[in-house]
Parts: C-alpha cells; sequence; structure tokens
C-alpha cells in the first residue's frame, strides 16, 4: 500500500523540477462508452493517481510554482445524493481535506474559474496534450501570459521509470496472483476447450485473489493464432498437440504484470516445439544475465536478434551468414518485436526511453522492465522445415534492475520444458 506520505513527495519531487512562474495540471482520466449508454469501468490517469492515489472521476490536480514558492491544488467532485445513488460513493471536499497532504481543496465545478485566476501571470503550461483535449483546449482560451507550453508527462515519466520500495511490492504481489494462473493454465486438462474459456479461468484466479482487472486483455493463442502478435479474439478450440501462447497478467491496486508461458496443450512438448521452445528460453535467460545498471536495453536487443538467428540457423529456418542475416533483417521475419518495455502502473509504463538529449536512457537500479523474445513462424511459410511451421513462441518475464544486477520477479513461474510437463503431469 502507498500512503499519503509517498505521494506528497511525488508532488513535491515534480514541483523541484518545474521552472519558476509554471503551472501544471493533470487531468483525470474521462470515461469511456462501451456502447450505446454503457461505460467501460473507470480506470484513473496513471501519472494523477501516481502523484495523488486518487481514483475519482472529474477531478484534476494543479501545481504552482510561482516567485519560487509552491502550491498544490486537487479538484474533486461535489457530493451528489442522486448520482451516488447511481455510480457510488464520492469522497466529496470535506473528506479529501482530511485524507490528502494537498495545500487547497476545490470542487470540481470551480476548476474553470479557479484556472483562469492560476494562469495569470504565469510563464509556463505543463500539461498532457494527449488527454482530457477539450478541458485542455478550454484551458489554453484563458492562457494570455503562457510563454511556453512543456509535456508533464515526460517530467512525470521520468519519475516513474523509478520505483519505490512500496511500488515493487505491489508490482511482485501482481506477480504472485498471475503466476498462480499461468501455473493452473498448465496443470489443467485443456484439450477440446475454448480459448476463452481457459482465458476465463485465468481472469478467474486474477478475481478471487483480488486482483480487480488484468493488466492488458489476455492473449490466449493456440497453434498458429500464436503467430499473431496481438491476437485477442482468443476464440478457437485448443487442439492436442499444439502449443498455447498465454500472455496474460493481472492489475493488483493499479500495478500491472505482463507474463507470457508457451505450453503443450496435451502436456508435452514434441520434438520440434522443443527445439524452438529451448532457443527461446536460452536466449531469454542469457538476455535476463546481462541486465545491470549502465546498460542500454538496445544492447539486449542485439544481443537477442543475434541468439535467436544464430539458433534459427543451426536448426535450418534461416540459412548462410548470420552477420548477413541481421545486417538485411532477414530474421525480423521471426522475431519482429521490441526485446521488452518499461512496466509498472502501465503495462507499457508511460515513461520515456530517451533523454532530454535523445540519448538512450540507461538501465539504473530501481527500473522495472519486461523481457520477452519470441519465435513466430507461419504455418504457410513454405520456406522452413515443416515440422516446425505453425509454431508462435514468446516467454516473458518481469525484471527489476537492482544495485549490481537484476532480480527476476517472476523467477517463480516455471518455464523449463521439464518443469512444465512435470506440471501437466499432475
Ligand atoms: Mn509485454
Amino acid at each position: 500500500m502507498i500512503r499519503e506520505n509517498e505521494y506528497k513527495q511525488r508532488r513535491d519531487c515534480l514541483l523541484n523540477k518545474l521552472s519558476n512562474n509554471s503551472i501544471a495540471i493533470v487531468f483525470s482520466a474521462t470515461n469511456k462508452t462501451r456502447s450505446n449508454d454503457t461505460q467501460y469501468p473507470y480506470r484513473q490517469d496513471s501519472s494523477l493517481y501516481y502523484l495523488t492515489g486518487f481514483k475519482e472521476d472529474n477531478s484534476a490536480l494543479v501545481l504552482i510554482k510561482y516567485k519560487n514558492k509552491t502550491k498544490s491544488i486537487l479538484f474533486v467532485q461535489k457530493k451528489d445524493k442522486n448520482l451516488e445513488l447511481w455510480t457510488g460513493k464520492r469522497l466529496g471536499i470535506k473528506k479529501a481535506k482530511q485524507k490528502f497532504k494537498i495545500d487547497e481543496i476545490y470542487e470540481s465545478e470551480n476548476l474553470k474559474s479557479k484556472l483562469k485566476e492560476f494562469l495569470k501571470d504565469k510563464k509556463s503550461l505543463y500539461c498532457d496534450l494527449n488527454s482530457g483535449h477539450k478541458k485542455i483546449k478550454k484551458v489554453l482560451q484563458y492562457a494570455k501570459s503562457i510563454e511556453n507550453h512543456k509535456n508533464i508527462s515526460l517530467l512525470v515519466g521520468q519519475m516513474r521509470l523509478i520505483k519505490s520500495e512500496n511500488e515493487i511490492k505491489l508490482i511482485k504481489k501482481a506477480i504472485g496472483i498471475t503466476a498462480n494462473a499461468h501455473h493452473y493454465a498448465m496443470s489443467s486438462k485443456k484439450i477440446g476447450k475454448k480459448e476463452y474459456e481457459l482465458q476465463a479461468e485465468i481472469e478467474y484466479i486474477f478475481k478471487r485473489s483480488g486482483a480487480f482487472s488484468d493488466a492488458y486483455t489476455s492473449i490466449i493463442a493456440c497453434g498458429n493464432s500464436a503467430n499473431t502478435l496481438h491476437y485477442i479474439n482468443n476464440n478457437k478450440i485448443l487442439v492436442n498437440n499444439e502449443l498455447i501462447l498465454i500472455d496474460a497478467g493481472c492489475e493488483y491496486d493499479y500495478y500491472a504484470s505482463d507474463i507470457t508461458r508457451t505450453i503443450p496443450v496435451n502436456g508435452k512438448f514434441s520434438e520440434a516445439q522443443a527445439e524452438i521452445y529451448q532457443l527461446v528460453l536460452d536466449t531469454q535467460i542469457e538476455i535476463i544475465k546481462n541486465i545491470k545498471p549502465g546498460v542500454n536495453r538496445t544492447k539486449l536487443q542485439s544481443l537477442a536478434e543475434l541468439l535467436l538467428t544464430r539458433g534459427m540457423v543451426k536448426l535450418g529456418i534461416l540459412h548462410g551468414s548470420v552477420k548477413k542475416l541481421i545486417k538485411n533483417n532477414v530474421h525480423k521475419k521471426y522475431y519482429p518485436h521490441g526485446i521488452g518495455h518499461w512496466m509498472g502502473i502501465d503495462v507499457h509504463d508511460q515513461a520515456p526511453y530517451l533523454d532530454n538529449k535523445e540519448k538512450e536512457i540507461p538501465l539504473a537500479s530501481g527500473m522495472v522492465l519486461t523481457i520477452e523474445p519470441g519465435l513466430y513462424i507461419n504455418k504457410d511459410d513454405k520456406r522452413v522445415p515443416k515440422k516446425y511451421r505453425g509454431i508462435g513462441i514468446r516467454i516473458e518475464d518481469d525484471i527489476l534492475v537492482t544495485k549490481y544486477g537484476n532480480k527476476n520477479l517472476s523467477s517463480a513461474i516455471v518455464k523449463r520444458i521439464n518443469e512444465i510437463e512435470k506440471l501437466s503431469q499432475v
């Protein structure tokens, strides 16, 4: 759990980064329509959540730095008995004042007039141009003295790159729940089930364990479906002798986990499946070994490309010099994606990969990233030995960069062939 003190520290840190005579605005997420008058479950904007822990709609955080003095202001929804009957309790201004260590709290309906007042004499405006467009446009109308607009997401993103101990605890909690779901998938009888049935069972374990939501739409891809990278139809039958690629992770108290395992439907890898699987696994293990402070992600990417290409030549999937194949991007047909991404409040955490000078940000202690090499061989690829066609494999773990190296936060989720097969026999 993250306490009010930590949220205050984060706001102070952000205020520290603002230039003098500036104002920063972070809006809440807006509700999204699913169909006609029904809506998707509401989820707070990740940056607003990071800075306040506040989960309600129609809210906004304003930070002001003027004449080197700082002020924090939160806008919250007004109490409304009628609306609360339909959509649930609101914190309201009185309780918000007790809960938050924020200088001033107002009701959201005053946002417009208050912003008008706050914007006077300010030179810089920090806001997210990708969110809350309508609201921002209204704000800009009154921003007569503003000389420059800056990206607030970049500043908050830089902070979000390094996780606190409490954040790591929540990520670990999410991964622990996700571990149970993947182990269930390995051990359960699967032949003849629909992909979405297995998805429901996995997501039931998430919810049963206190994870309100998945961190992203689960991918349950049997056989050749795994070669569609973002396959989310999940509507085919789990067929004997095929593999299932399961990319599923829960979100626990706003923190993500992101795990992929590829397992045999009948519990036993065929020889050809095992050959590709072992190559992806060896590559993944080798890359994780290379993770430590100071290393660039692009170096991990090239290492993955080298190891996978070398392995594909050995298996007769690619032919010729490894160097030339990589130079000509031939390997990208089978490994077309990146090695991983930052993870935190967002599954693809909204944190920068480049610094202010467009230089790559090297790994540092406290960062969390996924490592997810894969190989995807379409069933119709006549250039590849027949036994390998239709095989798609990805293995993904969540890694914490530590002071001297790294810790695989999801190492408890089995991934060696014999371990997976053993679990399937139970
Ligand atoms: Mn991922």
